[in-house]
């Protein structure tokens, strides 16, 4: 419930704390509705503070008894924790409380899902477990005793000693209690085994629900790569005996990193080619690999406060992300990292939500789970890279881990390795930490005497508390080539450190034609003013994948603006140089397919915004369609036989091989359906023997309004499996005519299967709706009022989720009068809700403005 006026925290007020958590020893006796914890801490006073208050976080919390030394105490208790005066010297803190698992429906401390009992402490849920300093930089080494009658009891760390109804667990490392977990259930295991490079074996466990273990033998398959790929590129070695995943069907998030026993989201673990696509199967691998690897960069060394979160998070994105450019394609990968960070983190880093990659104040820290913080937070360090090599680079994470393991570090301290290392003054780019919003880059060209003069300009726009810019250190990978494609000059980095700066390229036979901003070398907008010829003939010849992907991306961006602005035709260098790259077989199939996506409506109404246009979400839509519908008929006669040539005869895998293939032929019978009505979608359909083939087929059937019988044959199939279930529900509102969006999702949220304190099934319906651009948007602002009424119903049972989804709205400045009018009062109408939570207050608030 909200705070009378929720309290503000700031970076700048960081003081550690007077105690030092030694030991701490946790027993639980487990019961749905009275589960007693009892804790016993050893403090000792903190050197390195002389700040002697002892407050312990605590909330939701029946205290049954204090005692500190053996001696009863009576703390005093507020609604946040408690506080009591302790002796100046080490002392032994216990305390007995309460707590009801099966009434916690927001999913933060120890709950219930589906009878077993599960923990999400990150980012302050450890506090509604038992009292406790809970804050990352108290970091200290837990025993964990459960007594419960269920056959399976873990925690952290190794096991000790079980019997009858208990388990006793170690963590020798020492940790903050965001990374505490606690599992008691009924699951089965689908196990490993994995010898470190030292030569340690540990045993490697997934846990899932019965009925489950046919989804398992990925999800341990990418373990296992992770394990050998975290060793040999970053040196980083497994430091237990054992491993567990345990996958849950309620969860807010992806995925949790707590120490040994990582807890996923179901849907970000569980797979098998009948239920899973190839995007949910290298989504999984990503997310396995992400927690995996946040032993290092999170649990060994972790962040001294939640402003430092991007430490963490943009490090350990940074390495997943290397991980699979390395396991499959680096280029489709970029490309797919850059179109999401296109469609989630510039729209936040552009609106009312903007935030520093290291925010410096903040009501509820779980509302800074950010792209920015995330993505933005890789980028940058993808940027420092760049800067420094990779061989410093290598240099200075060695020096990071051997100075600051067991610590709990700031990213002053992350930047100073690479001070260290390079000799370099990063003080300039520490900016990207502590300035919001994207640069723009602008281009100048000259040409002279043989001499090429590049100018670039950067500015970033005003963010919320942040009107003036300083300029940024932006890495610009750029190479040169020549007017017959040949490249001249190969890719450079700039180093553009000022408002304006010149750069000269000499000895060139020729005008050049430059490629900027490589492999997007920085997460910037680029505003460089070429005719169509010069993007068609970067499209043609590019040396670098991701700027040629850019280059078709960019002539379909300006097709579209035209055809929305002055109602042009589909361009016809667009569509010639599409066709030329997509029927060139020495590429890629999965890049082919990148290369017949277009700019996403949502993406166009930014840019439209950005040229002062107001965007119409109908318009873009139209739009797009015709382009659509022109892009089917100009490849026609390509279509079979790009169908042809993505046949996959070997048995299912999903590897970056097959999973292009698919891609491709999933793009093409995409287009076909546009011109034969369905026929080849029907007949796939029917044929489909893995997920994304039946997903595929059905997609492009329900996209030309047709597809129900499949549909119904969908349901049927699947509707034991839950994780399809989500699929059947988004598909519906994803896929339906923007006029009917809003009445599609109504209509679900009356099924029987609409389990809407479920987060994954929430979003299920409700993701696909907010991202329906002109289905969201539609005229009369149906759906935002379906959308309101669903959080003003979710929020009082899960703040966390509801506060998330509130960012469906947070670009409502961009449109017309009339639709920030209709945004505006399902606004003031969910914060006029009576207790509503601190997350959605801040939310909302902020994108008020
Ligand atoms: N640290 C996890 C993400 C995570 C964050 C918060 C959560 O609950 C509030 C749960 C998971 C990660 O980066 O994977
Ligand atoms: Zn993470």
């Amino acid at each position: 419930m909200r705070d009378a006026a929720p309290a503000t925290i700031y970076l700048k007020d960081y003081a550690p704390f007077g105690y030092v958590a030694d030991a701490v020893h946790l027993t639980f006796d487990l019961d749905p509705k009275a589960t007693r914890v009892h804790a016993r801490i050893d403090f000792r006073p903190n050197p390195e503070t002389d700040d002697r208050s002892f407050f312990l976080h605590g909330e939701k919390l029946s205290l049954i008894r204090a005692a500190i030394d053996g001696i009863e105490i009576a703390p005093q208790l507020t609604d946040t924790g408690l506080t009591c005066p302790v002796p100046d010297a080490p002392f032994v803190w216990e305390a007995e409380v309460e707590i009801d698992p099966a009434a916690n429906t927001a999913l933060e401390g120890l709950y219930l899902s589906n009878g077993m009992y599960c923990t999400q402490c990150e980012a302050e849920g450890f506090r509604k477990i038992t009292y406790y300093p809970d804050r990352p930089d108290v970091m200290s080494t837990f025993t964990v005793r459960i007594n419960g009658p269920h056959p399976l009891l873990l925690s952290n760390g190794n096991p000790v000693a079980s019997g009858e109804g208990f388990a006793e667990w170690h963590d020798p490392w020492p940790k903050p209690a965001y990374l505490f977990a606690l599992v008691a259930g009924d699951l089965v295991a689908h196990s490993d085994r994995f010898t470190t490079v030292s030569g340690r074996e540990v045993d490697l466990n997934l846990w899932v629900r019965p009925g489950d273990e046919g989804k398992c033998a990925f999800g341990m398959e990418a373990l296992k790569k992770s394990m050998r790929w975290d060793e040999e590129v970053y040196g980083r070695e497994y430091d237990l005996d054992v491993f567990n995943i345990v996958a849950v069907d309620d969860f807010n998030m992806g995925a949790m990193e707590n120490k040994g026993l990582n807890i996923f989201n179901s849907a970000a673990v569980l797979a098998s080619p009948e239920t899973s696509t190839d995007d949910n199967f290298e989504r999984i691998e990503a997310i396995i690999a992400h927690e995996y690897f946040h032993n290092w960069t999170g649990n060994r060394i972790t962040c001294r406060d939640w402003f430092q979160l991007c430490l963490k998070e943009g490090l350990t994105v940074f390495r997943d992300a290397q991980f699979t450019a390395d396991l499959r394609s680096a280029p489709v990968k970029r490309i797919r990292d850059v179109i999401d960070l296109r469609g989630r983190q510039f729209p936040e880093d552009q609106g009312p939500l903007s935030h520093p990659v290291r925010p410096e104040s903040f009501q509820e820290i779980n509302n800074f789970y950010t792209a920015t913080v995330y993505e933005k937070g890789a980028e940058v360090i993808g940027m420092l890279k760049r800067l420094v090599g990779d061989r410093a680079y290598a240099e200075a994470l060695d020096l990071y881990f051997a100075r600051h393991d067991g610590q709990a570090c700031t990213i002053e301290d992350w930047l100073k390795v690479f001070e260290d290392v390079t000799d370099r003054d990063l003080s300039q780019f520490k900016r990207w930490y502590s300035q919001a919003g994207t640069p723009r880059i602008t281009v100048e060209e000259d040409w002279q005497d043989g001499t090429y003069t590049l100018t670039l300009s950067q500015t970033t726009p005003p963010t919320p508390g942040q009107p003036e810019k300083l300029p940024q250190v932006i890495p610009v990978a750029v190479g040169l080539l020549g007017p017959n494609g040949d490249e001249v000059r190969p890719t450079q980095v700039l180093e553009l450190t000022q408002d304006r700066q010149s750069f000269t390229f000499d000895g060139l036979a020729a005008r050049p034609v430059p490629s900027i901003l490589r492999e997007f070398s920085a997460p910037v907008v680029l505003e460089q003013e070429t005719t169509p010829a010069q993007r068609a003939f970067l499209l043609a010849h590019d040396t670098d994948p991701f700027n040629r992907w850019e280059a078709g991306r960019t002539l379909a961006e300006e097709c579209l603006l035209a055809m929305i602005t002055k109602g042009a035709a589909p361009d016809a260098d667009y569509l010639n140089g599409l066709l030329a790259v997509v029927r060139d077989d020495t590429l890629d199939p999965a890049y082919r397919a990148l290369m017949l996506g277009l700019p996403s409506q949502s993406e166009m109404a930014a840019t439209l915004h950005r040229c002062g246009v107001t965007p119409d979400p109908q318009a873009i839509w139209d739009a797009t369609e015709t382009l659509r519908q022109s892009t089917a008929q100009y490849l026609q006669d390509l279509l079979p036989r790009l169908r042809a040539e993505t046949q996959v005869d070997q048995p299912f895998a999903p590897d970056a091989e097959q999973s292009g293939k698919r891609a491709l032929g999933g793009a093409a019978l995409a287009l076909l359906t546009r011109l034969d009505g369905g026929a080849q979608a029907t007949s796939d359909y029917g044929r489909a023997d893995n997920m994304t083939l039946q997903l595929s087929a059905l997609s492009c059937l329900l996209k030309a309004g047709k597809g129900q019988t499949e549909l119904a044959a969908f349901y049927d199939q699947w509707r034991h499996d839950r994780l399809v279930i989500d699929k059947w529900f988004g598909l519906q509102v994803g896929l339906a005519a923007p006029e009917k969006a809003a009445d599609t999702a109504r209509a679900l949220t009356g099924h029987p299967d609409f389990n809407w304190k479920n987060p994954n099934r929430f979003r299920a319906l409700f993701g696909p709706l907010a991202m329906h651009h002109a289905g969201f948007h539609f005229a009369g602002g149906a759906a935002y009022e379906l959308l309101a009424d669903w959080l003003i119903r979710l929020d009082p049972v899960n703040p966390q989720t509801t506060a998330r989804m509130c960012s469906a709205f947070q670009t409502w400045r961009r449109y017309d009068g009339e639709r920030q009018a209709l945004i505006g009062a399902q606004l003031d109408r969910i914060l006029a809700q009576p207790g509503l939570s601190r997350d959605t207050t801040e939310m909302l608030t902020r994108i008020k403005g």
